[in-house]
């Protein structure tokens, strides 16, 4: 059974090549995607990361499938993010124990239905070294004797959604063009080659809501004991109420073993001259660069406010095709295959 089961994705994993028949310019609400073809590796069709390629005018480049017709017509939201702030985004400062959490952290907002760990569909190929570098660290400090903080600023540009508040598409909702109807009706409850063709043919999710944008991050290292004690402090006193000092003491080679290097999710770099002449810190003798100089100063995150332009991928949630099976058994039968073969990528891949 395993053994089927294996070979069944290796099928997918060289098939699904074919679902290249449409791809997208821009991304679209709805359309459907194949997570099994790229598993582990959609940082490299997702901007989510910043990367050496030459043309950087992509955010989404994963092959995908229309499905659902008149779906962008009668049920997607697109629109330019409210700009009536100094700063229209978020800030955020997330505590990570080990590196497992500083992959969860940056992507917290990759939602994918039915994926325990929805940052492995990204990550899981990553080497050491290349997750050093996308961090902007020291790959020394990858392993198991360190902690750290991502400090982040994201600069929402464009959201998509289905529908106006829930994202959830019910089988009523949609209509499906009659090649996707006709194949959905083939798939035979007990059969998982069925599934597998579907899913082959068209994509295991679908689109159902995005923000693109871009953001800076940097990574701070530290040792375990340093760790706790400052996230302790943070916990009781809050960042607004601890003095600038103290709190820039935290956040410099003071008590961090390493300063990550500023990063931008697109690599752009115009954003890292920018931060060189305007992130500058120093602090007693020590002088470097940080994303913290920015907490409260209005002027920066002007600033900051048009340079982040609409380059990076920064949420997303994946929904299963499940409502495309309105047989309730059809639909059963799809989540079990599906979930079989997300629980074998998730345990093949680390
Ligand atoms: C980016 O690619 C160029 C050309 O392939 C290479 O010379 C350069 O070192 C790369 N930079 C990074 C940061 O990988
Ligand atoms: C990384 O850190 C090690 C040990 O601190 C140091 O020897 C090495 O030069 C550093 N590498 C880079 C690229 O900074
Ligand atoms: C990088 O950001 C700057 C400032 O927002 C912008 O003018 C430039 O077009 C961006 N470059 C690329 C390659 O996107
Ligand atoms: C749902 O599909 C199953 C299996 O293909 C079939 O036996 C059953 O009749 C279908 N139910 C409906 C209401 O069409
Ligand atoms: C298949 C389907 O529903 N097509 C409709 C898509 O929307 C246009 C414009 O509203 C209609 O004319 C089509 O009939």
């Amino acid at each position: 059974m395993l053994n089927h089961v294996l070979n069944s994705i290796a099928v997918i994993f060289i098939l699904c090549i074919r679902v290249e028949d449409v791809i997208l310019a821009e991304i679209h609400v709805g359309s459907a995607i194949n997570i099994f073809s790229r598993y582990g590796y959609l940082s490299l069709s997702m901007r989510v990361i910043p990367r050496n390629d030459s043309d950087p005018s992509w955010i989404i480049r994963e092959p995908s499938a229309d499905i659902f017709s008149n779906i962008s017509v009668k049920q997607s939201v697109k629109r330019s993010v409210a700009t009536n702030q100094v700063f229209t985004g978020d800030f955020h400062m997330e505590f990570c124990d080990n590196v497992k959490q500083l992959l969860q952290a940056y992507f917290r907002d990759f939602y994918l239905e039915r994926l325990d760990k929805p940052w492995q569909a990204f990550t899981g190929s990553w080497t050491r070294g290349v997750l050093a570098r996308y961090f902007g660290i020291n790959v020394t400090y990858v392993t198991g004797d360190h902690s750290y903080v991502l400090i982040r600023v994201a600069r929402h540009r464009t959201m998509a959604k289905i529908g106006d508040d829930s994202t959830e598409l019910r089988p009523d909702q949609i209509t499906l063009h009659d090649v996707v109807a006709r194949q959905a009706n083939l798939v035979d409850p007990g059969d998982t080659s069925s599934v597998i063709e579907f899913v082959k043919s068209f994509g295991s999710h679908y689109i159902s809501s995005y923000v693109t944008g871009n953001s800076l991050y940097q990574v701070f290292v530290y040792s375990p004991s340093i760790y706790k004690k400052i996230k302790e402090r943070l916990k009781q006193k809050g960042v607004s109420d601890i003095s600038s000092t103290e709190l820039t003491s935290y956040f410099s080679p003071w008590y961090a073993e390493h300063l990550g290097t500023i990063q931008s999710a697109s690599g752009n770099e115009t954003l890292k001259g920018w931060c060189e002449q305007h992130l500058k810190v120093n602090f007693y003798f020590f002088n470097f660069l940080s994303l913290l100089k920015l907490h409260g100063n209005i002027e920066l995150l002007k600033q900051l406010n048009t340079l982040l332009q609409e380059e990076a991928l920064l949420k997303l949630s994946l929904k299963t095709l499940a409502p495309v099976f309105t047989n309730e058994s059809k639909r059963d039968w799809f989540y079990e295959v599906i979930d079989n073969q997300i629980k074998l990528w998730e345990v093949n891949m680390r």
